[in-house]
């Protein structure tokens, strides 16, 4: 199939600059793209230029945008009432690029969000070292720091599909347990060396200062050595209460689970401490009734955004776009299939490509209105390609309930009815 190359003939009302669109898309599909977009001449096709309200201490979102995340309950519990809420969840479908806007960075609280008052909160830095300390917001801030975007995925986020697809989920229920942000803070070797830790010391334990009083062991590997920090910041700005404020943990590609929040207590020790976040809780019950622990690092993973669960499509030119994420470095690429699965085609990315961070994928298409399922899948620069659903429930089972990463599945109706479906 090909079509004019009609960049001459784009209209200025698209809003598309002739140089910037084409970027890394076929150029072909330009007029494509703009075909359904009205031709104008002059002025008089646009509104009129508007008044101005008063300017602000801040800024809030335009009144015609309405992004919300949903506070849920456990797996199948929507529409719940707030205060039975476990997770609140990231509205990608009506997202761009790769950042989630802070407030509607997802939220997953065991025993709500606790109002910490900075002067008074301490972070106690303790067990086998030479020199046990304790510090304020204000000392952290002193000190050196770094600056990172990277994602936090909860474990249980995919759940929602491990065993059956209800057809009327969106993209929010089934992978709104995932976002990215840049977060601020002192990395984790610089407190290591500060307080002497132990050569003999391989485990930390880090501990919330909520009522659930979330602790987790954490193994010490140089990579997380290397990689960890305490975050006192988050998009430019101070934490947000619901993300751990005053300071939380910050494990790039490791489980939510592990961010911890109200970060009170980092404890060294050389076994790790058995909390109940890593026995009762966080563990997997695998096909042969054994539970896996300390499964720490979370997988390669894609999902498309656009279309996605519960929209409706118009036959002719659809950009596909979506977000992928590894835990184990950078993605290496995204690949989409139109057709089921039956054949693939690579998508572009969003470049800067960051390791541990979500990138946004996107690709045209042309929907020639018969019914199909679209699906992505992801590889990572270490190799690790997104399993198809099959495959997952081979090695996983279906007794377990975190970490799932198998490729999502949309089916598209005649209707253009984009649906949730297991492949
Ligand atoms: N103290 C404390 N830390 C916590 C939690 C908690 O309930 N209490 N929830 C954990 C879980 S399960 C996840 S997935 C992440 C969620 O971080 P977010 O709410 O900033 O997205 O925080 C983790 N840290
Ligand atoms: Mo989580």
């Amino acid at each position: 199939m090909t079509f004019k190359t009609s960049s001459e003939s784009l209209p200025r009302s698209a809003g598309v600059s002739r140089r910037g669109f084409v970027g890394g898309l076929s150029a072909g599909l330009v007029g494509v793209a703009a075909s359904e977009v009205a031709r104008a001449e002059t002025l008089a096709d646009v509104p009129d230029r508007a008044p101005g309200a008063d300017l602000s201490a801040h800024s809030e979102r335009s009144r015609f945008a309405k992004l919300d995340r949903i506070p849920e309950a456990t797996p199948g519990k929507r529409n719940v009432d707030p205060g039975d809420a476990i997770n609140s969840k990231t509205p990608h479908q009506k997202l761009v690029g790769n950042i989630t806007p802070t407030d509607l960075h997802y939220e997953r609280s065991h025993s709500g969000v606790p109002d910490i008052d900075p002067a008074q909160h301490r972070l106690l830095v303790h067990g086998m070292v030479q020199k046990p300390l304790v510090f304020s917001l204000d000392d952290l801030k002193r000190m050196p720091s770094v600056t990172r975007i990277v994602f936090i995925e909860c474990t249980g986020n995919g759940w929602e599909n491990w065993k059956k697809a209800d057809p009327d989920l969106t993209v929010q229920n089934t992978h709104g347990l995932v976002s990215t942000n840049e977060w601020t803070g002192v990395p984790l070797k610089f407190l290591v060396d500060l307080v002497a830790k132990d050569k003999g010391s391989t485990w930390m334990l880090a501990e919330g200062g909520d009522g659930a009083g979330v602790d987790r062991s954490i193994p010490l590997t140089e990579e997380i050595v290397n990689e960890a920090f305490v975050a006192y910041g988050q998009n430019g700005e101070p934490l947000r209460p619901a993300h751990g404020f005053p300071m939380r943990l910050v494990m790039p590609g490791f489980e939510g689970n592990l961010n911890i929040k109200w970060l009170r207590r980092l404890k060294f020790g050389n076994a790790p401490w058995m909390t109940r976040w890593e026995t009762a809780r966080y563990t997997q019950l695998l096909a042969n009734g054994k539970a896996r622990q300390f499964q720490l690092r979370m997988e390669t993973n894609s999902v498309i955004t656009q279309p996605s669960g519960m929209m409706q499509i118009q036959p002719g030119y659809n950009r596909i776009s979506g977000l992928a994420w590894s835990g184990h470095g950078k993605i290496a690429k995204v690949e989409i299939s139109t057709d089921g699965a039956q054949t693939w085609k690579q998508a572009q990315l969003a470049q800067p490509v960051l390791s541990k961070a979500q990138v946004r994928f996107q690709m045209d298409w042309v929907w020639d209105g018969k019914p199909t399922r679209i699906v992505s899948r992801s590889t990572d620069e270490q190799g690790n390609a997104q399993p198809d659903r099959q495959t997952f429930i081979a090695a996983m089972g279906t007794n377990a309930l975190f970490h799932y990463n198998a490729q999502q599945t949309w089916s598209i109706d005649d209707a253009g009815r984009v649906r949730n479906v297991l492949a």
